[in-house]
């Protein structure tokens, strides 16, 4: 199976003899979820809603971002760089620093110091990135990746470089495929905000060549103190606990909410309350491990529900961006176990266990 260019070829301007930086990403698995489609019957009286999660967490990298590094970093090897440089909440370095390295390009990358998960620091550290940690915040790394990039000794590849937009498209097409259809509303996590602008490129690319004749309605959740599209302002200091998505101003943000305003969707905001809620009803109910940042779109599900702007019957697709592995301590603080530590007796494990 080759990756996501080779696949959409039709829908690039590759010649013959492109060189592909892929480790074979995309082709991840829509995977129906019937707990969280009981639960909206249940608790907000919407029967027969069809709920899919794309399970983005497994992409080579265990995140969505490798469907838009590998076109930047083919790019970037096109147009003869050295280096490639980002900034990064911790899932766009773990895959710059992956695809950077099997192009032979050296890989810059700048990261809030203590706000990057365990799993996505353990990748770019393997991988063999260069790593500064700024006492700052994303948005303060993004400046400076903007800056330094001007001297064009480095390929940003941030989502300002339109070659990652125009590879993460491709999740759109896969659930289009599956479908036969477009789902009737998106649900997606805002951070950069890139994510939700190439997945409505891409429903809107496979509306007009008619492969599909619907295309669904954008709903995008910020974390509520992130939420800089919903309150119309930059947050200087941006906190949530979903790192993924601490970012207080977003590089897409017109085009998230012209993906927004052409589809008759909308950007809300989830507490941390609710994305924990909903990480861990992932996990303990659809047997599905996302990290916090994921399940921001299922937390987003349930609060347009209840808001009732989700109809019955209805088919919807959450992405999961990110796999739940990039971030183990959130998963430990906030999982859903019984847990002890017991003498080697089996009468003891045996009454824990109530057997
Ligand atoms: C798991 O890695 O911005 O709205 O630097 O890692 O396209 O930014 C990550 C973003 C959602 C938000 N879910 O997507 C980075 C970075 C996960 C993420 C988002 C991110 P965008």
């Amino acid at each position: 199976m080759a990756g996501i260019l080779e696949r959409y070829q039709d829908f690039y301007p590759f010649g013959s003899d492109y060189p592909f930086v892929s480790l074979e990403e995309g082709n991840t698995p829509l995977i129906p979820a019937p707990a969280v489609a009981w639960h909206l019957g249940e608790a907000y009286n919407l029967p027969d809603v069809k709920v899919f999660l794309k399970y983005e967490g497994l992409n080579p990298t265990g995140s969505f971002k490798d469907r838009g590094m590998t076109y930047a970093v083919s790019q970037a090897k096109v147009d003869g760089a050295k280096a490639i440089i980002c900034a990064s909440t911790g899932n766009t370095s773990a895959a710059a620093a992956a695809y950077g390295t099997r192009a032979g390009l050296k890989t810059l990358v700048i990261l809030p110091e203590g706000k990057v998960a365990l799993g996505k620091m353990s990748q770019a550290i393997l991988y063999g990135a260069a790593i500064v940690e700024i006492a700052g915040n994303f948005d303060q790394a993004l400046d400076i990746v903007r800056a330094l990039g001007e001297s064009g000794k480095a390929t940003i590849v941030n989502s300002i470089n339109p070659y990652r937009i125009d590879g993460q498209k491709t999740g759109a097409f896969e659930i289009c495929d599956v479908l036969g259809k477009a789902p009737d509303y998106h649900f997606i996590p805002v951070g950069n905000a890139g994510n939700i602008t190439a997945y409505w490129k891409g429903y809107k690319e496979y509306a007009e060549r008619g492969i599909v004749s619907n295309r669904p309605k954008m709903f995008g959740y910020e974390a509520e103190g992130s939420a800089a599209i919903v309150q119309g302002k930059k947050i200087e200091n941006p906190e949530t606990l979903a790192t993924a998505i601490r970012i207080g101003n977003p590089a897409s943000w017109g085009p998230a909410e012209a993906a927004r305003d052409e589809s008759g969707g909308k950007i809300d905001f989830v507490t941390d309350e609710d994305t924990v809620s909903a990480y861990r009803f992932l996990a303990g109910r659809e047997g599905v491990f996302c990290e916090p940042a994921s399940a921001a779109s299922v937390a987003g599900l349930f609060k347009a529900a209840s808001q009732g702007l989700v109809e019955a019957g209805s088919t919807v697709a959450c992405v999961l961006t990110g796999n739940g592995l990039k971030d183990p301590d959130n998963a430990i603080k906030h999982g859903n176990a019984q847990l002890a530590k017991l003498p080697a007796d089996a009468g003891q494990v045996a009454e824990f266990f109530e057997l």
